[in-house]
C-alpha cells in the first residue's frame, strides 16, 4: 500500500502502454512507482511476452505483423476503452510519431503522454522544421526551406552554398532518400533517385538541399516542458557512434560539449521546443563540426532509446515526468541547477551477428545473466525462454552504466559485458566489448562517420573459432596443471573444480568464455 501524498493528486489512474519490448517494462516501472495501474497491449508473437506478465492488465492487439497489431490505432483505443484506461503511453517507434494517433487518443476523452498533435506535425516535415527554426533564430545548416522544383533550381541552389551538398527529403528523417553530391554534374542523377527514395519511403517525393558538413558529430539536446509554460533542457548526448543511421552507443555528457556550449545549446533547444508550442519530452538533435559550430536538423518528438545516460547524469526520471506532465504537473526543477554529474554509457544489445556483418539472428533464449553490480543499469525485454523473431526491431535490451568519469565508466562497461552472457541468439555483445577495448573510442575523437570506417579493423581482430577453441583447451590444461601442483603441495587446500579452473583460465587468456 502506498502513503505518500505527493502521488495521490495524479489524475491519471490506469495507462496503456502502446508498444513492446524494453521501453513498454521502462513505461510500466515507472507506472508501478507512480501509483498508477497499467495495462499492455500484445500481438500474437507477444502473447507470452516479459511487458504482458508484468503489467496490471494486457489486451490481445491483433497478429504478430506491427501492421496488424502495434500500429493499429483503433485497436489499441479500443483496448484503452475496455480497460477503462485513461491515458496513453506510445513509448518510441510504432505510433510515438504519427499525429493522427496523438489526435485520436485526445479524440476519444484520453490523456496522450507526449507531446500536442500540433508539435508533432509541426517537426515532422523536416523543411518546416527549418523554416520554424530559421524564425526562431536557431541556427540551421545553410540551404534551402522549401522543396526543389527541379534539376535547374537544385543546380542553382547548389552554387550558391558550393559543393558538396547534400539532398535530403522533407518528410524524411533517418537518412532516408539522402545524396551527398560533390559536383554540379552528379546533380541531376542524384535528385531522381533522392526523389524516387523519398517517394517509396514517404509518399512525398519533396527533397531540399543543404550544405554538406565533413566529419561532425551528433549531438542531442533533452528538452522537458509542461503545460504552464516552463521549458528546460536536460543537457547533451553523444550519439556519434552509429552504423547505417542506427546508434550503437550513447553517452552524456558529450567529450566535446563545455558547459558554456551546453548552455548556449541548450537554450537554442528550448527556443526551438518553444517555437513549435512543444509540451512534455523532446529531443533537438544537432551537428556539431570540429570548430564548435552547432546546427540543428530536426526535432524527435517522442521519448527516445538512448534517455536514460540522461536520467543517470541527471537524477531525472524522464518517464516519470512525462506521465506528471500530461497529467498537469508542474515541473520542480530550476534550469541553472540542472547539472550533468558523472559518466554515463549505453549499449544497445541486439540480436545481431556482429562476426556476420549484424546479420539478424533470431531464437529463444535458452540462458541469460544480467550483468549487475555498482553503477550498472539493465532495461531489457527478455528472459529465459523468450522468443527472438524478425517481426520487430532486433533490440533485447539496453546496458547502461554510471560512473564519475568517462574512463571509469567505459572500465565499468567493459566489466559489466563480461559478466553478460546471452545463449540462444547470437548477439551484438562482442562488439561492444570490442569498442570499450579500443584506443580511439576512448579518446573521443570520432565523428558520425567513425564506426564504419572502424569496423572492419574491429572485426578483424577477432581470433577464427578453431583459434579460441585452441586458446580455451590450452588455458583448460595450464589450469589443471596449477590445480594438480596445489593439490601434490597443499592436500589441505581445497582447488577449484574443473569448470571455475576453466573460467579462471580463459580470464587470464584474456578469452570470452561465452
Ligand atoms: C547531415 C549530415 C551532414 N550535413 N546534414 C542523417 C540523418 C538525418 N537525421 C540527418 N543526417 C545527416 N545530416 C548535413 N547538412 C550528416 C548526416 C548524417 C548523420 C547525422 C547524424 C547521425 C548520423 C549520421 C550519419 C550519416 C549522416
Amino acid at each position: 500500500m502506498r502513503t505518500t501524498s505527493l502521488t495521490d493528486r495524479l489524475v491519471i489512474s490506469k495507462l496503456l502502454v502502446a508498444n513492446r519490448g524494453e521501453i513498454a517494462l521502462r513505461v510500466i516501472r515507472a507506472c508501478r512507482e507512480l501509483g498508477i495501474a497499467s495495462v499492455a497491449v500484445y500481438s500474437d508473437a507477444d502473447a507470452r511476452a516479459l511487458h504482458v506478465r508484468e503489467a496490471d492488465e494486457a489486451v490481445n492487439i491483433g497478429p504478430a505483423p506491427a501492421a496488424q497489431s502495434y500500429l493499429v490505432g483503433e485497436r489499441i483505443l479500443d483496448a484503452a476503452r475496455r480497460t477503462g484506461a485513461d491515458a496513453v503511453h506510445p513509448g518510441y517507434g510504432f505510433l510515438s510519431e504519427r499525429e493522427w494517433f496523438a489526435r485520436a487518443v485526445r479524440e476519444a476523452g484520453l490523456i496522450w503522454v507526449g507531446p500536442p498533435a500540433e508539435a508533432i506535425a509541426a517537426m515532422g516535415s523536416k523543411t518546416a522544421a527549418r523554416t520554424l527554426a530559421v524564425a526562431a533564430g536557431v541556427p540551421v545548416v545553410p540551404g534551402t526551406t522549401s522543396a526543389l522544383r527541379d534539376a535547374v533550381e537544385a543546380r542553382e541552389v547548389a552554387e550558391t552554398f558550393g559543393y558538396p551538398v547534400l539532398l535530403k527529403a522533407a518528410a524524411g528523417g533517418g537518412g532516408k532518400g539522402m545524396r551527398v553530391v560533390h559536383s554540379a554534374d552528379e546533380l541531376h542523377d542524384a535528385l531522381a533517385s533522392a526523389q524516387r527514395e523519398a517517394l517509396n519511403a514517404f509518399g512525398d517525393d519533396a527533397v531540399y538541399v543543404e550544405k554538406y558538413i565533413d566529419g561532425p558529430r551528433h549531438v542531442e539536446i533533452q528538452v522537458l516542458g509542461d503545460t504552464h509554460g516552463t521549458m528546460l533542457h536536460l543537457g547533451e548526448r553523444e550519439c556519434s557512434v552509429q552504423r547505417r543511421h542506427q546508434k550503437m552507443i550513447e553517452e552524456a555528457p558529450s567529450i566535446a560539449v563545455t558547459p558554456e556550449l551546453r548552455a548556449r545549446m541548450g537554450a537554442t533547444a528550448v527556443a526551438a521546443a518553444r517555437a513549435a508550442g512543444y509540451v512534455n519530452a523532446g529531443t533537438c538533435e544537432f551537428l556539431l563540426d570540429r570548430n564548435g559550430n552547432y546546427y540543428f536538423l530536426e526535432m524527435n518528438t517522442r521519448i527516445q532509446v538512448e534517455h536514460p545516460v540522461t536520467e543517470l547524469v541527471t537524477g531525472i526520471d524522464l518517464v516519470q515526468w512525462q506521465i506528471r506532465i500530461a497529467g498537469g504537473e508542474r515541473l520542480p526543477f530550476v534550469q541553472e541547477l540542472i547539472v550533468p554529474r558523472g559518466w554515463a554509457i549505453e549499449c544497445r544489445i541486439t540480436s545481431e551477428d556482429f562476426q556476420n556483418g549484424f546479420l539478424p539472428s533470431t531464437g529463444r533464449i535458452t540462458s541469460l545473466h544480467i550483468p549487475s553490480g555498482p553503477g550498472v543499469r539493465w532495461d531489457g525485454g527478455i528472459e529465459v525462454g523468450s522468443d527472438v523473431g524478425l517481426f520487430y526491431d532486433p533490440m533485447l535490451a539496453k546496458l547502461i552504466v554510471y560512473a564519475g568519469t568517462r574512463d571509469a565508466a567505459i572500465d565499468r562497461m567493459h566489466r559489466a559485458l563480461l559478466e553478460l552472457q546471452i545463449e540462444g541468439v547470437e548477439t551484438s555483445r562482442e562488439f561492444h566489448l570490442r569498442m570499450m577495448e579500443d584506443a580511439e573510442f576512448r579518446s573521443g575523437d570520432i565523428t558520425i562517420q567513425w564506426l564504419e570506417a572502424k569496423l572492419p579493423a574491429l572485426s578483424a581482430i577477432l581470433p577464427s573459432a578453431n583459434d579460441l577453441r585452441a586458446a580455451v583447451i590450452a588455458a583448460a590444461l595450464m589450469a589443471e596443471r596449477d590445480r594438480n601442483a596445489v593439490r601434490a603441495a597443499r592436500p589441505d587446500v581445497s582447488t577449484p573444480d574443473g569448470a571455475t579452473a576453466w573460467h579462471r583460465a580463459a580470464r587470464v587468456e584474456g578469452l570470452r568464455t561465452a
